[in-house]
Parts: structure tokens; C-alpha cells; sequence
């Protein structure tokens, strides 16, 4: 197994690229795709001054790695979702590679600041741990990219995550969610603009970019992902792409080159938007949805007692 570019032995295969590569050529290829995703999309002007999501997993850490690479100003922001373990080992994977790196990295704790934590929040809230966690993430990184006059979010969706979130929204026809997946999301009304500059690149390329840049990323999936459905619209595209390589990719890049468009919301579609009452985010009701889940999250659970040992239960 040869490179593609110079012939020296190859350490990886991409089928859809009917290509193998060696490690340097590998790691510009990451480098190029992703440079290509950000032009093709017009996702950010060069040297943009950028917030990444950070998570401490092998995406959100690459994207930062390859737009620092690229010359883009990014500093990363981390949210403590207080899921146990998993969260303390996330924290301490983005921490490292900030600091092994010099590069900023922002925080917020929702225990500490918020007074609540996902498994017991989202319970609290009569939401499932992913809705209520999500709402948490989408809110905190706006408030934060827009406090600190940032560009853009970047978020480390791959193109596995997308063409399973597409594969989702088509198998129910949730046309509303479709109108809304597309990699680049124009500031509005309020809300920053958000790019997934890596829509380019699989997870298994992301993964091996990190091991090859010995970025030292969480491996643990998140504790409460079981239910999630999109775990299994991944394998059944896995399933596809075995058989038919490239599969992946024309799903989701043919959707964004010839249907996204028919989906696309006018602007008498989107809702009016007010400022929440409470923390001043644009939103359609009178308190935003995070300030609405921070409420039921953090209300007095009423406790039961066991009337015959006058304990509680
Ligand atoms: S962290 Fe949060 Fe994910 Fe865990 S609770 Fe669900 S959404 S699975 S990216
Ligand atoms: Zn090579
Ligand atoms: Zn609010």
C-alpha cells in the first residue's frame, strides 16, 4: 500500500478517494479538505477570529487543530455538563490540549453557575438528557460568541454526523429541520453565525488525524447517548458505504448541491423574535427555552418520606 502523492508506504486507505496516503500527505489532506469546506461554503473570511465548541473528543479537538494550522484566530469553549466521570475526563482532555498548546480556552460549569447538572436537570425538566443538554450547549456558546464579539461558533460536526442527522430528518420528512441543515448558519436576530468547517472529513479520518498529531482526545462515548437515534442511522449508513464507497458523502453533498435549496425557510417563515425576559436571548416566548429549563431544573423536588420509619424515601 503506496501514498497517493509520493509513493512511501501508505498508513491509511480512503475509499471514497480510491486513495491511499502516508502520514504527511494524510494530515494535509485533513488540512485541505477542511480548507476546501470553509471556501466552497464561504464559512469564514482568512484569519477570522473564531469559538470552537470543544468537547475533548477527537472532532471538536481536530477543528481546532487544523484552523489553528490554517491561520485562523480560535479560542475554544468548554461547558461542564456535570455528567459524571465522563464530564470531569472531557474537561481535563480540552484543559490539556489548551494548555499543551498555549491556546485560550473558555468555560462555563452549569452546576456552578447554573445550579443544576444534565442527568438530574434533565429529569428535573421532563426532558430527555441529550434535548436538555443540547439547549444548554446551543444557548452558552452563543451567549459566549456573542459577548466576546467572536466571528463565528465552530462546531466539530463531521460528515457522518450530518448525513445521519439528514438521514433522520429525511426517514420522517422533518422539512422544518431540513431547512435548517445546512454547514453555515448567517448570524441573525441576535444569533451568531455557526460553521462546521470538518463536513469534509469521516470520523474515522478525524480520529486518525488526532492519533497521527498526538492530540490526546476522550475516547468514552457520553454515558447518556444510548437512546440516541442517531447512533443507528450511523451504522446503517456504515452498512451502505461498505458496499457502495462514497455513499456518505453523495447523500450529504448531493442534498446540500441540488434539494437544500426547496428547503430553504422564506423570511415570512421564521417566527418573531423577542428578547427573553430573564437573560435577554432572542426568543419567541416570553422566557427563552434555557431559561426555562434552568427554572424547572433547579425547583424544589418535593420529598417523599416512608411514613413508617419517618425517613426519606
Ligand atoms: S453530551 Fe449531551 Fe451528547 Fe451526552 S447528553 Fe447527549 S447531547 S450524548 S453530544
Ligand atoms: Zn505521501
Ligand atoms: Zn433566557
Amino acid at each position: 500500500m503506496k501514498c497517493r502523492v509520493c509513493k512511501a508506504p501508505a498508513i491509511i486507505d480512503i475509499r471514497r478517494h480510491n486513495a491511499n496516503f502516508c502520514t504527511d500527505h494524510f494530515l494535509r489532506l485533513c488540512r485541505d479538505q477542511t480548507a476546501k469546506a470553509i471556501k466552497d461554503f464561504s464559512m469564514l473570511e482568512p484569519g477570522a477570529h473564531v469559538l470552537v465548541a470543544v468537547s475533548g473528543g477527537k472532532d471538536s479537538l481536530a477543528v481546532w487543530d487544523i484552523l489553528i494550522e490554517l491561520g485562523y484566530r480560535a479560542e475554544g469553549f468548554y461547558v461542564g455538563l456535570g455528567i459524571g466521570a465522563y464530564s470531569d475526563s472531557s474537561g481535563d482532555h480540552a484543559r490539556r490540549f489548551a494548555h499543551d498548546r498555549g491556546l485560550t480556552l473558555h468555560e462555563v460549569d452549569i452546576r456552578r453557575e447554573y445550579g443544576f447538572d444534565v442527568p438530574h436537570g434533565s429529569r428535573a425538566a421532563r426532558r430527555t438528557p441529550c434535548s436538555a443538554c443540547g439547549l444548554s450547549k446551543r444557548h452558552l456558546f452563543d451567549q459566549a460568541a456573542l459577548d466576546g464579539g467572536f466571528d463565528a461558533v465552530v462546531t466539530g460536526h463531521n460528515l457522518d454526523d450530518e448525513a445521519a442527522v439528514l438521514m433522520g430528518n429525511v426517514l420522517h420528512w422533518h422539512t422544518d429541520f431540513l431547512a435548517r441543515q445546512h454547514p453555515v448558519l448567517e448570524a441573525r436576530d441576535g444569533f451568531p453565525r455557526k460553521v462546521k468547517p470538518l463536513i469534509r472529513l469521516t470520523e474515522r479520518e478525524t480520529a486518525a488525524y488526532c492519533v497521527l498529531r498526538g492530540i490526546d482526545y476522550l475516547i468514552d462515548e457520553c454515558p447518556m447517548a444510548g437512546g440516541n437515534k442517531h447512533l443507528r442511522y450511523k451504522d446503517a449508513l456504515n452498512a451502505i458505504e461498505r458496499d457502495s464507497a462514497g455513499a456518505k458523502f453523495d447523500f450529504y453533498f448531493g442534498y446540500l448541491a441540488r434539494a437544500a435549496d426547496r428547503f430553504a425557510p422564506g423570511d415570512d417563515d421564521r417566527p418573531g423574535l423577542t428578547r427573553c425576559g430573564s437573560c435577554g436571548a432572542p426568543t419567541s416566548a416570553e422566557v427563552c427555552a434555557f431559561c426555562r429549563l434552568v427554572g424547572a431544573a433547579t425547583e424544589p423536588q418535593p420529598i417523599h418520606f416512608d411514613r413508617k420509619r419517618r425517613v426519606p424515601k
